[in-house]
This record gives structure tokens, C-alpha cells and sequence, in this order.
């Protein structure tokens, strides 16, 4: 057939393929969600219904996108990272990119009411995307290693910052005051001393964030069956082993999480 005399703007098109052998990390972040989690009346400093939310989405992206073998989320982020070995769309940045805030971002509206029954959806969230390639699996494993660190750090800040606001009775001003300068010992110390918390105790999933990874599960279901020797069809239970996407709220900086999971990063599955 022949082409247009449109045909030629195909051409203005750039090549986004992500280098071969490198791991791609894709990265969504809500967008202003200081005010978004205000105007949803967001517990602070952690809200439970928010981060399961937000885990949610992360596991429908992965059976969306069977090549992620790994999300880290903490906060209003997520980071979805792809095989190395992984074709899917040639490679392209924008598509890897595209499809993951997309699906993440309808998933969070579709999903909302479950996790906010009592909360209605005010207007349409969304949410940014980057897109960044590690050559190894050392620099990939730093890349975790910092969102986890990143989630502790604010996290330890945040759980003492609004001890002293809410059960403290300082002002935001006061607070943000009292903690300037501090170390991450002092504000360990304030927690323990002055309210009685040991931040060890806190929830692991605000304290370390949440890892999803692909996970072999039994799932048991019923099945009308028609059996060779017998007339009529019988319910039967069947077993299969299937393919799933679960969430760990465990550490990822040292090496136990990584020798407990060699099938993660591994060529094979
Ligand atoms: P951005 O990402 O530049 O568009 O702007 P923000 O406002 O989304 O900033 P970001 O992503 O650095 O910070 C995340 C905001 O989301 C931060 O203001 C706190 C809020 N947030 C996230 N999770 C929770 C939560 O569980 N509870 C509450 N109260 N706020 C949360
Ligand atoms: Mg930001
Ligand atoms: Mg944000
Ligand atoms: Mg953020
Ligand atoms: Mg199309």
C-alpha cells in the first residue's frame, strides 16, 4: 500500500529503548499529596488505609506486568522493578513508564473505596513517573536500600514530630524546633522518655515500607468434574499452584532478605 504524504512525521519519533542487560526501575510518586492526604483526612503520621491502598495497586501492576519482579512502596511512591532480561514492548522507556503510572493510578480510583469506605474520593489523584536503568545488581540493590533508608528517616522524624503535636501538645512550629539538629538517637530517646514508645514497636510496614515479590500459592478452588465411571458431574476441590504477588514489610539494606529470595533477581522463573 502506498504511504501517505503523511507518513514522514513517523519520523519525529525518538527511540526510547531502555539499554539491554541494565534493570529498569520505574518509579511513581503521588502528586501533591501533602494536600491530597489532608483533604482525605490522612492519619498522621502513618495512614494505615493509605499505604494498604497503595500495596494493593502495586500487586494489580505486577499481575498486569508479569516482567516486574520486584515493587518497593513507602509513603505516596512505589518503585516497580523490571528483569533485566525483560522484552516486553522492545524495551521501550515510555511504554515501561506509561503502562505502570497508568494502571497504578486507575487501580488507586478503582480500589479506593475498599480501603476508604467511609472516605469518599474528592477528585482525581495522580501521579508522576520516572524511569531510571541500573547496570548492576549492586547499584539496583542501592537503589532499594535508599528508599528503604529514605523511609526510615522520615518516617523516625514524622513519628516523633507528631508525638510532640498530638500527645506533646507543641505547636507544628514548636516541634519542628525541638527536633532541629537532632540525630536519629535523640529522637529515639524523646520517644522513649517522654512517650513511652518504643520505635522498634512501631508497625514494620511504617517503620521498613512494603516488598512485593512473586510468591507460589496454594489456591484451592471448587470444580464441577465429570468423572469416567460415574453419571453425573461432582464438585470436587482442586489445588493449584499458582503465581502470586505478596507483600513483605521486611528489611532489604542487609543481605538475609536477598539470600532468602535468590529467585528474585535470578535469570531463571
Ligand atoms: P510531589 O510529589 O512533589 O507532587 O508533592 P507531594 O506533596 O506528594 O510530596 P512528597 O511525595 O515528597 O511527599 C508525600 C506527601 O504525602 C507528604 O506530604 C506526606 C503525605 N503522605 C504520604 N503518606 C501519608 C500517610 O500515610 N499519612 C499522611 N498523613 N500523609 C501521608
Ligand atoms: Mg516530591
Ligand atoms: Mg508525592
Ligand atoms: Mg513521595
Ligand atoms: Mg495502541
Amino acid at each position: 500500500m502506498a504511504k501517505s504524504k503523511f507518513e514522514y512525521v513517523r519520523e519525529y519519533e525518538v527511540q526510547d529503548t531502555c539499554l539491554h542487560n541494565c534493570w529498569v526501575v520505574v518509579r511513581v510518586d503521588g502528586r501533591n499529596f501533602h494536600r491530597f492526604s489532608d483533604q482525605h483526612n490522612f492519619t498522621k503520621p502513618n495512614d494505615p488505609r493509605a499505604l494498604l491502598l497503595m500495596n494493593h495497586c502495586a500487586k494489580n501492576v505486577m499481575d498486569d506486568i508479569k516482567d516486574i519482579c520486584l515493587a518497593y512502596g513507602q509513603s505516596d511512591e512505589y518503585s516497580f522493578v523490571f528483569h533485566k532480561k525483560s522484552n516486553w514492548y522492545k524495551r521501550r522507556a515510555s511504554k515501561f513508564m506509561t503502562h505502570v503510572v497508568s494502571q497504578f493510578a486507575s487501580s488507586y480510583v478503582f480500589y479506593w473505596k475498599e480501603f476508604f469506605p467511609d472516605q469518599p474520593i474528592l477528585y482525581p489523584p495522580g501521579f508522576d513517573g520516572r524511569v531510571v536503568l541500573y547496570p548492576s545488581i549492586q547499584n539496583l540493590k542501592d537503589y532499594l536500600s535508599w528508599r528503604q533508608a529514605d523511609c526510615h528517616i522520615n518516617n523516625l522524624y514524622n513519628t516523633v514530630f507528631w508525638a510532640l503535636v498530638q500527645k506533646g501538645g507543641l505547636t507544628p512550629a514548636q516541634a519542628q524546633e525541638r527536633l532541629k539538629g537532632t540525630l536519629s538517637g535523640d529522637k529515639n530517646e524523646i520517644l522513649y522518655s517522654e512517650f513511652d514508645i518504643n520505635y522498634n514497636n512501631e508497625s514494620v510496614m511504617y517503620r521498613k515500607g512494603s516488598i512485593v515479590i512473586w510468591s507460589k500459592v496454594n489456591e484451592i478452588s471448587n470444580k464441577m468434574i465429570k468423572l469416567p465411571h460415574e453419571a453425573e458431574e461432582k464438585e470436587v476441590e482442586v489445588c493449584r499452584v499458582r503465581n502470586k504477588p505478596i507483600v513483605l514489610h521486611c528489611d532489604v539494606i542487609g543481605d538475609t532478605f536477598w539470600e532468602e529470595h535468590p529467585e528474585v533477581l535470578s535469570s531463571e522463573s
